[in-house]
């Protein structure tokens, strides 16, 4: 059998400054599925964040639905999709993957709720298909703090095991999971040698490309892959797309042995480049963003609606003849490119300026930050980046500039770090004892 493999599409997903990210995203969606059908794909696999959110827009879950409908309806080429950490419903509501079952043809989803009384093998059970072709073990994704994550999903792959042992070849096994080695270590549900015997372990969750052959699992090896997310949607994923990093569907060949994968061929809906400036003049600025953008592959001129956009950093100490504004909109007049400005810094001034006791964003300051967000030390990466945010707003707020500040707001609130938040808020944490509350 030949299958898609594609994962954390993240429909619906927004950016400020680059606003139709949304709609690129979709369009890379329906052309990553088109181009798998195309191909001679007899099953696509979805490994989780088919949308960005659990409550995604109308929008969104209509394209999704329409999507899927084409192919397994009208092509009659089955979809199974995993629930990521992205899809997760909040308390007393679903998540919109289960909607998709409302698609024409064959979509298949792992079920929303088990008896109580269920096994760990029952659970997997419940949770496989047999397309004819292959079996595909869809893992249910967990939610909750690291060591729960670990501990259940520590258990179902053991049942996955016994599962898979009594399987027809071949088998695939579909999962949202971050495994160490692969994801920040407090991101991590279980080690690679955990997976089960399966021929193919089509992952996401990780926004990078990995296709691992020969993983040593009990009784022999394993491949694995994580096709990587189908459009750069932050800037770290822009900048390793720039230094060529491969994304977009994998098809995945299991009619041998061992599988044969093939990385696919997908074209970008939109250049997405990227400059970290220290701008002096408006000339130069501009010379740096066309080169930036012709080393993305830019050609000088732009469709409409097919616009690059720049993915600007700033650094400005304070005596910038520009301000953020005038730089962004330099760029974007010369050039007829869209901008996004992604950060301003502002390097802390010397010491006799601004004591470190002022706060200008020290290792100090960040680390009492980083501490009252996660007493616990649950997420220390995380907590980390989401304290960095925090004092990167007291910055902008200080300087006055509330555009960044409101941006900067926005990213400290997204669902990146919604599991610092949870802890933070939730747990008898020292943050809102911190905030006054
Ligand atoms: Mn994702």
């Amino acid at each position: 059998m030949m299958i898609g493999h594609i994962a954390d599409v993240h429909l619906g997903a927004r950016l400020s400054g680059y606003e139709e990210l949304e709609l690129d995203v979709e369009e890379a969606f329906e052309s990553a599925v088109r181009l798998l059908v195309d191909e001679g794909a007899e099953a696509i696999v979805i490994s989780g964040d088919v949308f960005d959110s659990y409550k995604p827009s109308n929008r969104a879950i209509r394209r999704a639905l329409s999507v899927l409908s084409w192919a397994a309806g009208e092509k009659g080429v089955p979809v199974v999709v995993a629930m990521g950490d992205h899809d997760y419903p909040q308390r007393n509501d679903h998540s919109p993957i289960h909607i998709l079952t409302h698609a024409s043809g064959r979509v298949y989803v792992p079920p929303e709720s088990y008896p109580r009384s269920y096994t760990a093998l029952d659970i997997v059970r419940a949770s496989t298909v047999d397309l004819g072709g292959a079996r595909f073990v869809v893992m249910p994704f967990i939610k909750g703090s690291p060591e729960r994550r670990r501990r259940l999903t520590g258990a179902l792959l053991e049942a996955a095991s016994r599962l898979c042992r009594g399987l027809e070849r071949p088998r695939v096994l579909v999962a949202h999971y971050g495994l160490d080695g692969y994801t920040l270590q407090e991101d991590a549900v279980a080690s690679p040698a955990e997976l089960p015997p399966c021929e193919y372990a089509a992952l996401g969750h990780v926004h990078r490309r990995h296709i691992v052959r020969g993983v040593p699992i009990e009784g022999g090896t394993t491949t694995m892959a994580y096709p990587s997310s189908l459009v750069p949607l932050r800037l770290d994923e822009v900048r390793r797309h720039l230094e060529g990093e491969r994304r977009g569907p994998l098809l995945v060949d299991l009619s041998g042995d061992e599988p044969v994968i093939h990385e696919l061929e997908f074209k970008q809906p939109r250049i997405q480049a990227y400059l970290e400036a220290r701008p002096a003049t408006r000339r130069g600025l501009i010379e740096e963003a066309r080169r930036a953008l012709l080393k993305a592959g830019w050609r000088g001129s732009s469709r409409p609606g097919r616009e690059p956009v720049l993915h600007l950093v700033l650094e400005m100490p304070r005596s910038t003849p520009l301000t953020p504004r005038d730089a962004v909109e330099a760029i974007r007049s010369h050039l007829r490119v869209k901008v996004r400005l992604a950060k301003v810094r502002t390097p802390a001034p010397r010491p006799e300026a601004a004591p470190q006791a002022a706060g200008d964003g020290g290792d100090a300051e960040v680390e009492v930050i980083r501490s009252l967000l996660d007493p616990r030390n649950r997420y220390p990466e995380r907590a980390r980046e989401l304290a960095r945010l925090i004092v990167e707003i007291k910055a902008a707020a200080a300087r006055g500039d509330a555009e960044e500040a409101a941006r900067l707001v926005a990213e400290a609130l997204s669902d990146r770090f919604a599991a610092v938040w949870d802890e933070s808020l939730g747990g008898a944490s020292g943050i809102k004892r911190w905030l006054g509350g």
